[in-house]
């Protein structure tokens, strides 16, 4: 093994202080380095004299006064129309109403939003900062008027107006800067920690096009950029808060005043990160914030300042593209991220202006250093965060000039991880000389954190030259990489898997090692939980009133295990009508979208059975698709009679796949094909239909997700970390089919195994079955074969095209386990299918899936991770003590 050379350790002398990268800070002090800062400073005490002046001002002002009355509403509607939109009454339409709307709404948040931060400010808690590339927020203002108890006023409001609430609604464009799960996880945590009232910021980046829009043509997926900035947005709120973040260069050694030796990075190549805040409603006038980095030019810096005064405009500008360019995409999670520069100077853009923020504010209080984690708690949301680990360090020793070990005793205490799969392909690494170029003195910090943690394995177990090629943070391939997990897990004092097997497998598989070498501790499960507000007050109203009525009282919202009150009425009948009823509701609205977005018309007294999520081969949406085929068959096969013994089935798809994804991409043109021929097909009538739902989002999910009879979770097991929208269906009385994988397991624990359909093969058994499609090949399944037999005789199109897929299975050895597991999947289907016709026993079911979600409620998650990991103890906040237990 290569080991690296130490570049500069131990004992960096303090020097005077370098804060060039800090340009323009938000509101009143400005940072100065603490040795330099007076004790009184004037610019304070001016401001003191005139706070109690600003704080009366503020009182009186119309933001203070706003009146919840639906005369006053309709007042503040108008006033917007006109003064922040410019419009009149003379020229509306349903957006610019929806939009002032949304500005009257967001008055409200704001005067909260100052409220709460100025709290914080006040009484210094330890705070918590959530660093994600991603936040699926969904949309703002349904959330906010319920959040605020104020949605039936405004309904009023805007009827006496002329317009329907839920039209308006329907106005708001998603802001979608996320993938699929990982990111409606940070958006969930963050409601969490709104209602809370836990002190925790977002950071993340404002993408200027979110994830792409999907449409299907001839069905084929059809990307489009999604450009959800193109009207204005008036949720979120740009601050003159900006820094610096450099890449490239060099690092140079120079001389301090007192004649010692230190590493500077110098680089001309500047952007400027500006913080854009987005309020997170919370409870009792408590709001959240995330703070999003946009990327503009720096001040002149962009600008090629020769050319520009010779009038030569367009060469002057063209270094400024660049700088726009930083944070214009999110890029899609497929295999194709890795690699790309401009993803890792995101990444780090990302970082370091969240970084130099937190320190920022740090700085402000003038505690000494050792404080820091005790008044900073640092999430990396999955490894796209990590480069903030050197970052830090490099901040506290080239900048602040403190001792190396200090600074990375400070780092480790502040920094936990939390993994999100153990997919290989996910797991990020980056070549060194990728990284060499863009970060120089970053890859020289990480070289020296690697060989000082060697050193410490090699001293714990000496000699073990394997393990130490295995845990080393440079994997020795060709190229070198920096394994970013690695790096996280060697920076964090915390690391967590998202649902209890999954964490499982990251001690067993990804981090055994590790694991050895830092004992057991170290590693903990904290099991994903969802937003009971969103996924269910929010989503579906119908469903809240009966738990409300039934339960007396609203405070099953904040308390979620009382749902399990709603157990003992599993069996009345009365109940059982009313609970169906509004399942019945709930599908007939999913119909109408369904016949509105793809001209197609389904029966809401069919089963519903939906599986939505991104298109991932792990995922197995093209099981579900094969069975459907199966189902076809079967079905054509059958007299007439004996069909109409079988429920009819309603099978509906929704999900992206990455523009690269090819084997994703081809599943969505089958899914298409089937369509296209089972619909279409006189003798099998209403008996089945799939349908494909374009464009899956945030609020397409809120209306899908409460239609759901059965919901399809069929992950090869092993593979998916937990799931999400598992629980967001079974909180809402669907039933679901899935794999002993994920989160799966602990919802069957909670809510029983005789209320969920799990088949198929167990995580243990997976590595042996592919052990034995290696030597033996894969047999298939005889009933899969004869499906795969009609695709390739044309029976859905041209058959060549579907070749890829295919050989996925019989090439391709089966990787994912479809033909082991087919048989298993049909044999519950059939069950589902008979279970159904019992109408009683489907909704005894159905009722106790919602009683028992308690357990996956975001507040119970962002709870472990505020006491087992931050150490912020939630009942003390809001008079801003916080536990220093670390
Ligand atoms: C995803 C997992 C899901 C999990 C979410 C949130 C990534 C990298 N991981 O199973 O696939 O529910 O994270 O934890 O997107």
């Amino acid at each position: 093994m290569t080991r690296p050379t130490p570049q500069r350790r131990l004992s960096m002398p303090k020097l005077t202080r370098r804060l060039t990268n800090i340009v323009i800070h938000d509101d009143d002090l400005e940072l100065v380095p603490a040795s330099t800062v007076p004790s009184t400073p004037t610019h304070e005490k001016l401001q003191d004299e005139y706070l109690d002046q600003w704080g009366k001002a503020l009182e009186q002002s119309p933001l203070a006064n706003q009146q919840t009355d639906v005369a006053s509403l309709q007042a503040s509607i108008a006033y917007h129309m006109n003064a922040s939109l410019f419009r009149t009454q003379h020229n509306l339409e349903k957006v610019a109403v929806y939009q002032a709307l949304a500005h009257s709404m967001a008055d409200k948040l704001l005067l909260d939003w100052n409220r709460t931060q100025q709290r914080y400010r006040k009484d210094n808690p330890k705070r918590v900062y959530y660093l994600s590339m991603e936040f699926l927020l969904g949309r703002a203002l349904d959330n906010a008027m319920l959040a605020l108890h104020m949605k039936t006023a405004y309904q009023e409001a805007v009827q006496g107006l002329g317009f329907r609430l839920e039209d308006l609604l329907e106005q708001e464009r998603d802001p979608a800067l996320g993938n699929g799960g990982l990111g409606r996880l940070a958006a969930c945590y963050m409601d969490a920690a709104a209602a809370l009232d836990l002190p925790m910021w977002g950071y993340g980046l404002r993408y200027q096009y979110g994830l792409f829009r999907q449409s299907v043509q001839q069905g084929f997926q059809v990307e489009a950029p999604d450009d959800w900035l193109m009207r204005h947005h008036p949720w979120e709120f740009p601050r003159d808060i900006k820094y610096d973040v450099q890449f490239y260069g060099y690092v140079a050694t120079k001389m301090n005043d007192k004649g010692e030796s230190r590493l500077f990075w110098e680089s001309d190549h500047k952007i400027r990160a500006v913080a854009y805040d987005v309020p997170v409603p919370g409870k009792d006038g408590f709001c959240g914030n995330i703070r999003l980095w946009a990327s503009q030019p720096p001040h002149h810096g962009g600008f090629d300042l020769d050319a520009f005064n010779q009038g030569n405009y367009d060469q002057s500008i063209a270094s400024l593209k660049d700088a726009f360019l930083l944070t214009s995409v999110l890029y899609p999670n497929d295999n194709h991220q890795a690699g790309k520069e401009l993803r890792l100077k995101q990444e780090y853009f990302f970082v370091s202006a969240s970084v130099q923020d937190v320190v920022h504010r740090f700085k402000r209080y003038r505690c000494p250093w050792s404080e820091f984690p005790n008044k900073v708690a640092f999430q990396l949301n999955d490894t796209h965060p990590t480069l903030a680990i050197p970052e830090l360090q490099r901040i506290l020793v080239d900048v602040e000039g403190l001792a190396w070990d200090d600074a990375w005793d400070i780092v480790t205490r502040t920094f936990a991880f939390t993994n999100h799969t153990v997919l290989p392909e996910a797991l990020e690494k980056w070549p060194i000389y990728v990284m060499e170029k863009v970060l120089p003195r970053h890859m020289q910090i990480i070289y020296d954190l690697n060989l000082f943690f060697l050193q410490k394995v090699e001293e714990k177990f000496p000699g073990d030259r394997d393990l130490l090629n295995r845990v080393s943070i440079i994997e020795e391939a060709s190229p070198q990489q920096v394994r970013m997990a690695f790096l996280a897990v060697v920076g964090s004092h915390s690391v967590n898997g998202v649902a209890a097997l999954h964490s499982e497998l990251v001690v067993k598989e990804l981090f055994n090692d590790f694991s050895l070498y830092y004992g057991k501790d170290k590693f903990i499960n904290i099991t994903n939980g969802i937003s009971p507000r969103r996924w269910l007050y929010q989503a579906n109203p119908g469903l809240r009133d009966l738990i409300t009525h039934t339960l007396g009282s609203e405070d099953w919202v904040a308390d979620l295990p009382q749902l399990q009150k709603l157990a003992p009425f599993a069996d009345n009948l009365e109940f059982q009508q009313q609970w169906m009823a509004i399942k019945y509701a709930n599908k007939v609205r999913l119909t109408q979208w369904i016949r509105d977005d793809c001209g197609l018309t389904v029966d809401p007294r069919a089963l519903f059975d939906i599986q939505v999520k991104r298109m991932h081969e792990y995922k197995r949406q093209f099981l579900n698709i094969l069975g459907v085929i199966h189902r076809y068959r079967v079905l054509l096969q059958m007299s007439p009679e004996a069909r109409r013994r079988v429920p009819p089935r309603v099978v509906i798809f929704g999900g992206k796949a990455a523009p690269g994804y090819a084997i994703a991409k081809l599943v969505i043109k089958l899914i298409n094909s089937v369509a296209d021929v089972v619909n279409n097909d006189p003798v099998i009538d209403d008996h089945l239909k799939v349908v494909y739902l374009p464009d899956y989002n945030v609020s397409l999910a809120e209306k899908i997700v409460p239609a759901s009879d059965i919901s399809q979770h069929i992950s090869t097991a092993g593979t998916e970390a937990s799931g999400t929208s598992n629980m967001k269906f079974v909180i809402n009385g669907g039933l679901i089919l899935g794999t002993v994988d994920g989160a799966n397991i602990e919802i069957r624990d909670e809510i029983g195994e005789d209320n969920i359909f799990l088949f198929g093969t167990l995580a243990d058994q997976v590595a042996d079955i592919r052990h034995a499609q290696k030597y033996h090949g894969v047999l298939l399944d005889a009933n899969l074969q004869s499906v795969l037999d009609a695709i390739q005789a044309g029976v859905f199109g041209d058959a060549s095209i579907f070749n890829p897929l295919i050989d996925t299975l019989t090439y391709g050895g089966d990787f994912y386990l479809i033909s082991e597991d087919f048989d298993a999947y049909i044999k519950r289907q059939n069950d589902v299918d008979a279970l159904f016709l019992q109408k009683a026993a489907w909704a005894a079911k159905s009722i106790r899936c919602t009683a028992g979600m308690g357990f996956f409620s975001s507040d119970r998650s962002i709870g472990q991770y505020a006491s087992r990991i931050w150490k912020v103890d939630k009942t003390a906040l809001g008079n801003g003590s916080t536990s220093t237990a670390d």
